[in-house]
């Protein structure tokens, strides 16, 4: 074991070792109570969560590149410090440098099977992020999931970014599922440029779906009656959920999605701060970006 990773194996709880390889690096698996879970430190990203007696319910693109170079396509990438593309710098990376940069391992705790993160600087973000103010991000792999993003303005002056917790949820089969929870909230159409109203009913999918939603009601819950399953997610510190599935076409451009008919076994249910819902935070002032997941078997 190389010295980094004999590093990384003194900071981890027990049920909890050092994964992955030379191309992926380190990779944390975690084991708790037959709950499972894997967290890539390039990109702070958790890659993969079973809980006991359920099938995975994240999705890892068959096609995902581990070359700590590329996002790794699948789990729960963090966007960060921005979502998409850059409000002004144009060619600045979609969806921030969070996710494309190594997190450090802060500290791991058993009996929770918590896994905690930091961004440390690194010389290469001072383009994109100028502030001292850095994220911590925090990962409960149990029977539910629970995740933290959270920053403190430990800057003089106020700060404002937007991020994305953007969850790839696996499914049995794309058309057959639908999405709760949202049927009251207007949402900003990306395919369209449209502001739509809220249409009064629960998310199906037949063709490529972006949607940032607002004005948010509560828990969201995905039906999944192919692999008989319910996830409920249930968020604090959002004002958005993204729903996104490429289709067929915007597959095929992305070229990381994996096999043609890939896309059917996965939706983006996500959860963040995003434009016009910027997140602002005064010098002081935290803000913590909290999402839960849980899965039950439909009887
Ligand atoms: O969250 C939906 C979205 O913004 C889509 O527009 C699509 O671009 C997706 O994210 C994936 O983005 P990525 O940069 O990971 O290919």
């Amino acid at each position: 074991m190389t010295e980094a990773r004999a590093d990384i194996a003194a900071l981890l709880a027990p049920g909890m070792r050092v994964g992955g390889d030379s191309a992926s690096g380190p990779i944390i698996d975690v084991e708790h109570d037959g709950h499972r879970g894997q967290v890539s430190l390039f990109g702070g990203q958790l890659l993969s969560w079973q809980p006991a007696g359920h099938e995975p319910v994240l999705w890892l693109s068959p096609g995902a590149v581990f070359d700590r170079a590329a996002p790794i396509r699948g789990g729960i990438p963090v966007c960060w410090p921005w979502f998409a593309d850059h409000p002004t710098e144009t060619g600045w990376p979609s969806h921030g440098f969070a996710r494309t940069a190594t997190w450090e391992v802060a500290r791991t705790e058993s009996a929770s099977a918590t896994v905690r993160l930091t961004l440390p600087n690194a010389a290469d973000q001072a383009t994109y992020w100028r502030h001292t103010s850095r994220p911590r991000l925090t990962y409960r792999i149990g029977d539910d999931l629970g995740i933290d993003l959270s920053l403190k303005n430990t800057d003089t002056s106020p700060i404002e970014l937007s991020q994305a917790l953007h969850t790839y949820f696996a499914v049995g089969d794309i058309e057959a599922i639908s999405i709760a929870g949202l049927e009251q909230c207007p949402f900003h159409d990306k395919l369209t440029g449209s502001d739509v109203p809220a249409a009064g009913a629960p998310i199906a999918f037949a063709a490529e779906t972006d949607r940032i939603y607002r004005h948010l009601t509560g828990p969201i819950e995905l039906r999944d009656p192919v692999l008989g399953r319910t996830i409920t997610i249930a968020h604090d510190g959002a004002t958005n959920v993204i729903v996104w599935n490429p289709w067929v076409e915007k597959s095929a451009r992305l070229g990381d999605i994996g096999p043609a008919d890939a896309y059917r076994g996965m939706v983006c249910i996500e959860t963040g701060n995003v434009a016009p819902d910027l997140l602002r935070l005064d010098p002081g002032e935290t803000h913590a970006l909290q999402t839960t997941v849980s899965v039950r078997k439909d009887p």
